[in-house]
């Protein structure tokens, strides 16, 4: 398959590497299982506002069902967001209709208050969007600003209208970032936060005990994760939370070079909370995320580089044992896989592309790949069946170019994921141009051009 981007790239193109090839070696553990990613492992989250205009998610929008499908046939569709705490249920359709096409991007941050609601026939024409792509949905409901009893009557909706699609609720959008709506402002502590999450899922319990539900979907502190696992492990089938490498995008250190190295936030948000929700033996889900909150920068999220960073970081998630990756889209969101509108139609972002890689990894089996990468900014992945190596992946996020020597296999056919520059906005391609690998002595390899990635299916 070869997928083009549109024909041109923005920027200018750039020598990317003077310096010698870096030579590194992998090395490959078939037998050494490390996790398996589930089929329905790659997600996308939107605003619940979305669901006011409930033409969007609905089995009309062709266009949408499409990139959808083509993403994965299994996905999940993760609803929620800062606008989750600005939605209202109501059983009574509004007059005059909603206007058709209309979009509700990424909350930039400024959750000025609005009003978004949500009737049964946004979740009926919801219900129809996920027959026709075959995707789940888990399903956030406003815990910052709504009552119980609204969650009550609209979760129950919900369940009874989408069924078997829906995973799991969830109460309240990053309670980490929650503040009161009063005059002061004061931010939510956890005991406030738990006291509330305790009353909704009593609530569910007693009048809607099949509905799973999940949580704690923080922002960003991991001590609430870890509390939270601890304090109601029984009550949640899943552990959730959210993971921006980069923001605010008004910093000038938010680069495309920190995005490909973030180093410690991917440590607090990614590892930490994983480590709590494997520590209470119960699955983790990373449910909303992207490369840069506030929406996105231009020039670092709606780039080449968001690509790369997208497919390296759902594998890196993957090995690290959890079992999904919602990332964060709407509208025409900097960072969005997906833009365009039911008006003007529907396109992709590069990032789309390294979604598309990483989803060739679901329902397979990762293995030990151990790489040698001296200092370079490269990462490897690699799938396996019983005893043989399947698929591997390798990423290279550094601007030099590299040759990596695989031993143990005789023969790969080689897809390229690569665009004329790192900070390029089109003219992604992630494409098997019939290219082969064969064996000399006993070793495989592979050169890679600075800032590309590719994929091997071994023979
Ligand atoms: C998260 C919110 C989401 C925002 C996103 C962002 O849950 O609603 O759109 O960040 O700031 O904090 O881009």
């Amino acid at each position: 398959m070869t997928a083009a981007l549109g024909a041109t790239a923005l920027a200018t193109p750039k020598i990317l590497s003077e310096q010698p090839t870096l030579r590194l070696s992998l090395t490959v553990n078939p037998a050494k299982k490390i996790s398996t990613l589930p089929r329905d492992y790659m997600g996308l989250s939107y605003e619940s506002g979305q669901l006011a205009y409930p033409d969007y998610f609905s089995p009309k929008n062709t266009q949408l069902i499409n990139l959808f499908r083509k993403l994965s046939p299994s996905g999940v569709l993760r609803l929620g967001g800062n606008l989750s705490e600005f939605t209202i249920w109501s059983e009574t359709e509004p007059t005059p209709a909603p206007e058709s096409g209309g979009l509700v991007g990424p909350d930039p941050g400024v959750r000025v208050p609005r009003t978004f609601t949500i009737t049964p026939n946004s979740i009926r024409s919801l219900k129809g969007f996920l027959d026709a792509t075959g995707w789940r949905c888990i399903y956030g409901l406003n815990l910052g600003g709504g009552t119980v009893e609204q969650a009550v009557a609209e979760g129950g909706f919900v369940a009874k209208t989408l069924g078997e699609k829906l995973t799991c609720v969830q109460f309240g959008n990053e309670p980490d970032l929650f503040k009161h709506r009063d005059e002061n402002n004061r931010p939510w502590s956890y005991e406030e936060y738990l006291t509330k999450w305790k009353s909704f899922r009593a609530e569910f319990h007693r009048q809607l005990p099949v509905v799973a539900v999940a949580g704690p979907d923080t922002a960003y502190n991991h001590e609430w994760v870890s509390r939270f696992v601890k304090d109601v492990p029984k009550e949640v089938v899943m552990v959730t939370s959210h993971y921006y490498p980069l923001g605010p995008p008004t910093d000038p250190k938010m680069t495309i070079e920190l995005l490909l190295n973030p180093g410690e936030r991917f440590e607090s948000s990614c590892h930490m909370p994983i480590e709590s929700a494997k520590a209470a033996g119960i699955p983790f889900r990373m449910a909303e995320g992207n490369s840069c909150y506030n929406a996105g920068k231009t020039g670092v999220s709606d780039t080449f580089a968001a690509a790369l960073w997208a497919g390296d970081y759902c594998l890196q998630m993957a090995a690290l044992g959890c079992v999904g990756v919602n990332l964060h889209a709407g509208a025409n969101g900097y960072y969005s896989p997906i833009i365009g509108s039911i008006v003007n139609g529907f396109t992709v972002r590069p990032e789309y592309y390294g979604l598309l890689l990483a989803q060739k990894f679901a329902g397979e089996s990762l293995c030990d790949a151990k790489l040698d990468a001296q200092g370079a900014n490269v990462t490897a992945y690699a799938a396996a069946g019983e005893n043989n190596v399947k698929l591997i992946a390798l990423f290279n996020k550094d601007g030099r170019e590299v040759d990596v020597t695989m031993s143990g296999m005789n023969k790969a056919r080689v897809a390229r994921f690569s665009a004329q520059a790192i900070d390029s906005k089109s003219g992604v391609t992630f494409g098997d141009a019939g290219e082969k690998l064969y064996a000399q002595n006993g070793k495989c390899s592979v050169h890679l051009p600075g800032y590309s990635a590719a994929m091997l299916w071994i023979k």
